[in-house]
C-alpha cells in the first residue's frame, strides 16, 4: 500500500451505533482488560459463549515460549453440541441454513430441528463404518448441506474432519488423505459451479488407489449423472441414511482434543495439516463472530468462501451456528448466470450480513456499476473482506456502491493458523480507514519486528507477528510438531511469526502489505511457490524452475514461472504442457499465467535462487534490483533482462 496515497477516514454510519453490540468506549475497556488479566477475559468469554458439559479445571496452561499453550484445561464440551442441539429448545423450527444452488431455481432451507436428525443419522452412519473417536475422515463435497452435516457428524463423535476443497486435483487429495491417515472418504458425484460438472467421484476413485487406509467411500448423488460405484468399498449417502438410528448421543470430548485439521501451503514442502482443537477454537470464532460482523438474532448471514478454507470452517459454519445464526450457503460462483448473481441472492434472501473476498469484490467491480444497481441491496448492514489485502479504491467501490454508503466495512486480517480473526475493524466502534485491517481483537497483541526482531514503530515496514498466546491459535502441524516449531517460532523467538508484512500507523491502524515468504495469493487461494515448482520439474524436459507472484488487476496475484528446459526447448506447446501438469498436480486454481523460458536462474554463490531479482523482473522493474553482488555470475541478470523485454515486446507487437 502506497504510504504516499491520501486515505479518507470514514466515521461509522450512525445507524450502525444504533444497534451495534460494542461502541468505541467499550472497545477500548475491554480490550485493556483482555491484553492484560487474559485469564479472567478468556474465562468470562468462555462462560458466556460455549456450554460445557464440565468446567475446565485451569483457564491456561504453558506459554507461547514454551510452545505448550492449553486452554480450558480439563473442560469437556461438543462442538456440534454447542452449534445444534443448544438451540432445540428455542430455535427448532428456524432455519439454521438457506442454500442456495448453482441454478437460480435451485434452492432449499434447513431448520435447526432437521438438521439436527440429519446430523445424528449421519453420525451413526459413520459409526457403523467403524469411525470412532480420534480417526480422521475426509471431505470432499461441493457447497451442499451435505457438507455441514458431514463436518458437525464428525465434531459429533469425536472424529477429526480434514474438509479438502473441491477444486484440488486427484493428486493433492491423494497426499492429504495419506498426510491424516483418513480411514472414510465422504464425496458426492458430481460439483456443479457456473454450470459447469466437475467429476468428484472419479477424483476420489483416482486418488485413494494409493490409499490404503481408506476402506469406505460415502457418496452424495448431486447431479445423478452415471458414476462407477466399487461394490465393496462405496456407499450411497441417502440409502445409508435410510432406516438408521435417529439417536445419537454427543461424545464428550476434551478441551484440547482435535476438531479438525485443514491443509494450508506454506513457504516450502507439502501443505501442512494445520490441526486445531476443540474448545480454544470454538471460544474464539464464537466470540469473534458476535461482535466482528454485530451479529444479532434474526440476522441472515453470508459468507461467501469455500467449506474447503478456513474462513468456511470458521464463519460459515462453526461461528453462525454456534451463536444460533441463520447461514447461507452457496454452490455457484459470482458470474453465473450473470454479474449481478451475489446482488440477487442478497435480495432474495435479505442477506443483511455479507463476507467476501477481495478478488470477488475486484472481478466484480470491473463489470461495471450496472449489474448491481439493477439490484437494491435494501437489507445489507454490514459488508467484510478477507483474503488478501483491499486497495482503497476498490474499498470505496464497496462501500459506496455495493453498500450504499450506509453500511460499515470490516477489513478481516487472519490466517489458517489463527482459527479465526485477529485484526479488523468492530464495526460499530472503529472510524474506518479503506485499506486497513484497523486494530487488534480483543486478547491479541500484535507487534511489527525487523529482522533481528526488535519492534519498530512509525510507519515503518516490518514483519507482523503475534506477542501473547490466544484461544483460537493451532496446536500444531499434523504429525509434525517439529515442522510446527520451525515454520513459526524459530526466526523470532517466543513470538509467532504471520509470514505477513506490515506497518501501523500513528492511529495504530495496522495495514497489511502481504505475504514476506514464498506463499502467493491467486484469487484468495494460498499457494506455496514451492508446490508449483515440484509440479513443473516433474515434466520431462524441464531441469529448473522458479515461482513467483506478480501483481494482478482481478486475482491480486498471479504466477510467473521462469523455467531452464533441458536442450533449451520452449515452444506454446511446451507451455501448454506445463501449465496442464500444475493443473493436474495441484488442480486448476494454481494456472500459470506467465511462463518464460530463461538460459539461467540467478543464483548466489551457495547455490540459492534470488527471488527477490525475479520478482522485480517479471514485473519488469529493471531499475531498482538491489544488491547483486553476491550473485554466483551477476551477467546472469542482463539476460533475463534482455529475456523479458522481449516477451513484453513480444506481446505488446501481438495487441497492436
Ligand atoms: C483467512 C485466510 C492467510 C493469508 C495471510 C495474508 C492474507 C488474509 C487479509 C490478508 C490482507 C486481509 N487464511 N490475508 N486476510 N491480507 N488483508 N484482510 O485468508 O490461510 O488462506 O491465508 O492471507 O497474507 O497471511 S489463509
Amino acid at each position: 500500500m502506497n504510504k504516499n496515497i491520501k486515505i479518507k477516514s470514514y466515521k461509522i454510519p450512525p445507524d450502525f451505533l444504533k444497534h451495534s453490540n460494542i461502541n468505541l468506549k467499550q472497545y477500548k475497556t475491554l480490550y485493556r482488560q483482555s491484553i492484560k488479566k487474559p485469564g479472567h477475559f478468556w474465562a468470562t468469554q468462555a462462560k458466556k459463549f460455549i456450554s460445557w458439559f464440565s468446567p475446565w479445571k485451569k483457564i491456561s496452561t504453558g506459554s507461547l515460549k514454551k510452545l505448550n499453550m492449553r486452554w480450558f484445561v480439563g473442560g469437556k464440551l461438543n462442538a456440534c453440541y454447542n452449534c445444534v442441539d443448544r438451540h432445540l429448545e428455542t430455535r427448532t423450527n428456524q432455519i439454521a441454513i438457506i442454500w442456495q444452488g448453482d441454478n437460480p431455481n435451485d434452492s432449499k432451507t434447513i431448520t435447526y430441528g432437521e438438521l439436527y436428525d440429519k446430523i445424528c443419522r449421519f453420525a451413526n452412519v459413520l459409526k457403523d463404518h467403524g469411525i470412532k473417536k480420534g480417526d480422521r475422515v475426509c471431505i470432499y463435497l461441493p457447497m451442499i448441506p451435505e457438507i455441514i452435516i458431514s463436518m458437525l457428524a464428525c465434531a459429533r463423535i469425536g472424529a477429526i474432519h480434514s474438509v479438502v476443497f473441491g477444486g484440488f486435483s486427484p493428486e493433492s487429495l491423494k497426499t492429504r488423505i495419506l498426510d491424516a491417515e483418513c480411514r472414510l472418504v465422504i464425496t458426492a458425484d458430481e460439483s456443479i459451479r457456473g454450470g459447469k460438472y466437475i467429476p468428484l467421484k472419479k477424483n476420489v476413485d483416482i486418488a485413494i488407489k494409493k490409499c490404503p487406509k481408506v476402506h469406505k467411500v460415502i457418496v452424495v448423488k448431486r447431479t445423478g449423472n452415471p458414476i462407477t460405484m466399487h461394490r465393496k468399498r462405496d456407499i450411497w449417502y441417502h440409502e445409508a441414511m435410510m432406516g438408521v438410528d435417529a439417536k445419537c448421543p454427543p461424545k464428550k470430548m476434551d478441551a484440547n482434543d482435535p476438531l479438525f485439521i485443514l491443509y494450508t501451503s506454506g513457504s516450502t514442502g507439502n501443505p501442512k495439516g494445520v490441526l486445531h482443537t476443540i474448545a480454544g477454537y470454538m471460544v474464539y470464532v464464537t466470540m469473534s463472530f458476535k461482535y466482528i460482523f454485530d451479529f444479532h438474532d434474526g440476522d441472515i448471514y453470508w459468507c461467501t468462501a469455500d467449506l474447503g478454507w478456513i474462513t468456511g470452517h470458521s464463519y460459515l459454519l462453526y461461528g453462525p451456528l454456534a451463536n444460533g445464526g441463520t447461514t447461507l450457503l452457496f454452490e455457484g460462483v459470482p458470474n453465473y448466470p450473470n454479474f449481478s448473481r451475489y446482488w440477487e441472492i442478497i435480495d432474495k434472501y435479505k442477506v443483511n450480513i455479507f463476507y467476501t473476498a477481495p478478488t470477488a469484490i475486484r472481478a466484480l467491480r470491473h463489470e461495471g456499476d450496472k449489474w448491481v444497481n439493477k439490484t437494491s441491496r435494501k437489507s445489507l448492514k454490514l459488508l467484510g473482506t478477507v483474503g488478501e489485502p483491499i486497495n482503497p479504491d476498490v474499498w470505496e467501490w464497496y462501500y459506496n456502491v455495493v453498500g450504499n454508503a450506509k453500511c460499515p466495512i470490516v477489513d478481516t486480517w487472519w490466517q489458517t493458523e489463527t482459527g479465526g480473526i485477529l485484526i479488523s475493524p468492530l464495526p460499530g466502534a472503529t472510524p474506518l480507514k479503506p485499506g486497513s485491517a484497523a486494530w487488534p481483537f480483543f486478547g491479541i497483541v500484535p507487534e511489527i519486528v525487523n529482522d533481528k526482531g526488535k519492534v519498530i514503530k512509525n510507519n515503518n515496514p516490518g514483519r507482523l507477528v503475534i506477542k501473547q498466546s490466544w484461544p483460537g491459535f493451532m496446536k500444531t502441524i499434523y504429525g509434525d510438531r517439529k515442522r510446527f516449531v520451525d515454520t513459526y517460532f524459530k526466526e523470532v523467538p517466543g513470538r509467532y511469526l504471520t509470514g505477513d508484512g506490515a506497518y501501523r500507523d500513528k492511529d495504530g491502524y495496522i495495514w497489511i502489505t502481504g505475504r514476506e515468504d514464498d506463499v502467493i495469493k491467486v484469487s484468495g487461494h494460498r499457494i506455496g511457490t514451492g508446490e508449483i515448482e515440484s509440479a513443473l520439474l516433474t515434466v520431462q524436459q524441464v531441469s529448473e524452475a522458479a515461482v513467483v507472484a506478480i501483481p494482478h488487476e482481478v486475482k491480486g496475484q498471479a504466477i510467473f514461472a521462469y523455467v531452464v528446459t533441458k536442450s533449451g526447448a520452449k515452444s506454446d506447446a511446451l507451455k501448454k504442457r506445463l501449465n496442464a501438469q500444475v493443473h493436474r498436480v495441484i488442480g486448476p486454481i494454481a494456472n500459470l499465467e506467465y511462463v518464460q523460458f530463461v538460459k539461467a536462474l540467478p543464483k548466489t554463490r551457495s547455490g540459492k535462487i534470488m527471488r527477490r531479482i525475479l520478482r522485480k523482473i517479471a514485473s519488469s522493474e529493471f531499475d531498482d534490483l538491489g544488491d547483486t553482488s553476491t550473485l554466483a555470475d551477476p551477467s546472469v541478470v542482463d539476460t533475463l533482462i534482455a529475456e523479458r523485454k522481449k516477451v513484453s515486446n513480444e506481446a505488446k507487437g501481438r495487441r497492436q
